[in-house]
């Protein structure tokens, strides 16, 4: 009997170590200037499968990573890191999701992830941005529109 359960006990480990195994960890850096510009996230948009994760890196101080209100799917969980902090963030819900940095938000800090099927596009693509966002929000979903189409 005891044999038994250290089998199944072993079984249920493999299994959870096959799960994390199968799923990806991507690195997005939060930085002060990157190849894009001043304030960025690099890389500022990620095509993910349901369950990958994001590690959201404060590789230079004054940021943060949150999501955007109205740029999540429907049912899925929202974030907000706090300011010079690392998240690591997985997604399960599939959907985009519109990422910013809150003191930077006008100054286009943002970025765009997508996980699997982008089944929000038509309201995440709605939302308004302040300033400099509102240009590099059009910019991603053009090129998520080209990825999309070329797969
Ligand atoms: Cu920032």
């Amino acid at each position: 009997m005891i044999a038994l359960m250290k089998l199944a006990a072993v079984l249920i480990a493999l299994g959870m170590a096959a799960t994390a195994a199968d799923a990806a960890e991507f690195e997005v850096k939060m930085l002060n200037k990157g190849a894009k510009g001043t304030m960025v996230f690099e890389p500022d948009l990620l095509q993910l499968a349901p369950g990958d994760s994001v590690r959201f890196v404060a590789t230079n101080k004054g940021h943060n990573a949150e999501t955007i209100k109205g740029m999540v799917p429907d049912g899925a969980a929202t974030f907000a890191g706090k300011m010079n902090e690392e998240v690591l963030v997985t997604f399960d819900q599939p959907g985009l999701y519109g990422i910013r940095c809150k003191p930077h938000y006008g100054l286009g800090m943002v970025g765009l992830i997508a996980v699997g099927e982008a089944t929000n596009a038509a309201e995440a693509s709605q939302i308004k941005h302040p300033g400099k966002a509102k240009k590099v929000f059009a910019d991603l979903f053009t090129q998520l529109g080209t990825v999309a189409a070329s797969n």
